[in-house]
């Protein structure tokens, strides 16, 4: 028999971390609601609106532009409408409830091409400009891309034929991207770092996580152009504050998408066990070296937020608490500590509602869903309440909000 460990007090925890970022002036996060790169809060003259859980890929690209482009800016979180009930405030200065929107002087800016031109106006074009000849074609190129990929993903292809036919459309144009990719020296599309990088950021991102998982087809392991390109976009921060990991998005893309079919494969199914049950270290969602500090950033975010996320799980509130600092003393002490018998599920509910990069960022993530998981397996193997695809309320904010 192994031996086993007692969890851990939250006061001994709180001890055994001292992660902190400065979500003003550090690196990009998730969590910061105002961003000044240095300046003074004077100089934040435009509004970011953007969603709660960073799962809107239109909101990650005005995001990461203004994070390259270093403009000071606050921040200001919406609910969508598959997770909760749209903000009487966000309703009345933007009546469709769409999602990005800017604040610049007096100016309420929607769709985010739109936001893009507008703010290249003020702060100058992010190295080639939205309407730059080279960008242009560039622009409809991820526009092709996209649409292959919701004839892929988002429509059920009742054959293993139709399935191939979908597949090769979609190869097609990845072939083309390739080309693209492949027409200049860098890692990037054109000479340098810019628009069209940050342009096909979110759905590339969203890609490579839907199709690993729902159609067995690893987009940044098959493509070498795109490998290089995801390696040098993992080596900007302002990416990777802004990029999310596998399990996040193989479950907030069905009901923004209207859902998202698995074809069936042997490899779709090998898969979707491993990005929802792991072990997520070495998952194709991150390639970059881990830094020191993931177990660190996980175990203070838990500590930050515990009374919520206990309030939250289906499980009784006491049992569900020592099962969950036996998680986190697993995390950072490396030793099992066994949970309280049936606590399985309610470890596996929260394990599978970590969001990156809203909670933490990937590698941190990877860490506690993994301390979760081989907590749970302690004391059984039955699964948390299934995450919904219709809707995803289970994470409406308001069940969150501080009190
Ligand atoms: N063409 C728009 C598309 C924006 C869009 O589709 N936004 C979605 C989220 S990704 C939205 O706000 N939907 C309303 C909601 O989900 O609450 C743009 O480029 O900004």
């Amino acid at each position: 028999m192994t031996s086993s460990t007692a969890p851990l007090s939250w006061q001994e925890l709180e001890a055994l971390t001292s992660f902190e970022i400065d979500t003003v002036n550090g690196p990009t996060n998730a969590q910061a609601q105002l961003r000044l790169f240095g300046h003074d809060e004077a100089d934040a003259q435009v509004t970011l609106y953007r969603d709660n859980h960073a799962w809107c890929p239109y909101c990650q690209k005005v995001w990461l532009w203004l994070e390259e482009k270093q403009v000071p800016y606050r921040i200001r979180k919406v609910t969508m409408f598959c997770y909760g009930k749209k903000e009487d405030w966000y309703q009345r200065k933007v009546p469709s409830g769409m999602l990005p929107a800017i604040e610049l002087g007096d100016r309420i800016i929607t769709e985010s091409d739109d936001i893009l031109l507008a703010l290249e106006q003020v702060f100058g074009p992010l190295n080639q400009g939205m309407t730059d000849a080279r960008v242009i074609p560039l622009r409809q190129l991820e526009r092709l891309l996209f649409r292959a990929w919701c004839v892929w993903l988002c429509y059920p292809n009742g054959s293993s034929q139709q399935d191939q036919q979908s597949r090769n459309q979609f190869s097609e144009v990845v072939a083309k991207v390739e080309a693209a990719l492949g027409r200049t020296p860098g890692p990037y599309f054109l000479e340098e770092f810019g628009t069209a990088d940050v342009i096909f950021t979110p759905y590339v991102e969203r890609m490579n996580a839907s199709l690993y998982y729902y159609k067995g087809y690893s987009l940044r392991e098959d493509n070498p152009r795109f490998a290089d390109w995801f390696d040098a976009m993992e080596s900007r921060p302002t990416y990777r504050g802004t990029q999310s990991d596998f399990h996040t998005h193989a479950h907030d893309l069905p009901p923004q998408m209207g859902g998202c079919y698995d074809n069936g494969t042997a490899q779709a199914q090998t898969n979707r066990a491993r990005v929802d049950n792991g072990p997520w270290q070495g998952l194709p969602d991150a390639m970059y070296l881990e830094p020191e500090t993931s177990r660190a950033e996980a175990l203070q975010r838990v500590i930050k937020h515990r009374a919520n996320i206990i309030r939250a799980n289906p499980a009784d509130e006491r049992l569900f608490d020592q099962a969950l600092r036996c998680a986190l003393t697993q995390l950072i002490t490396d030793q099992d500590c066994l949970p309280p018998a049936g606590t399985d599920t309610a470890l596996r509910y929260l394990r599978d509602r970590i969001n990156v990069p809203r909670d933490m960022s990937i590698y941190a993530a990877k860490q506690l869903r993994q301390a979760l998981e081989s907590t749970a397996a302690l004391v059984g193997d039955r699964q948390g309440k299934p995450i919904p695809v219709n809707h995803r309320r289970d994470q409406d904010p308001v069940n969150f909000a501080s009190a």
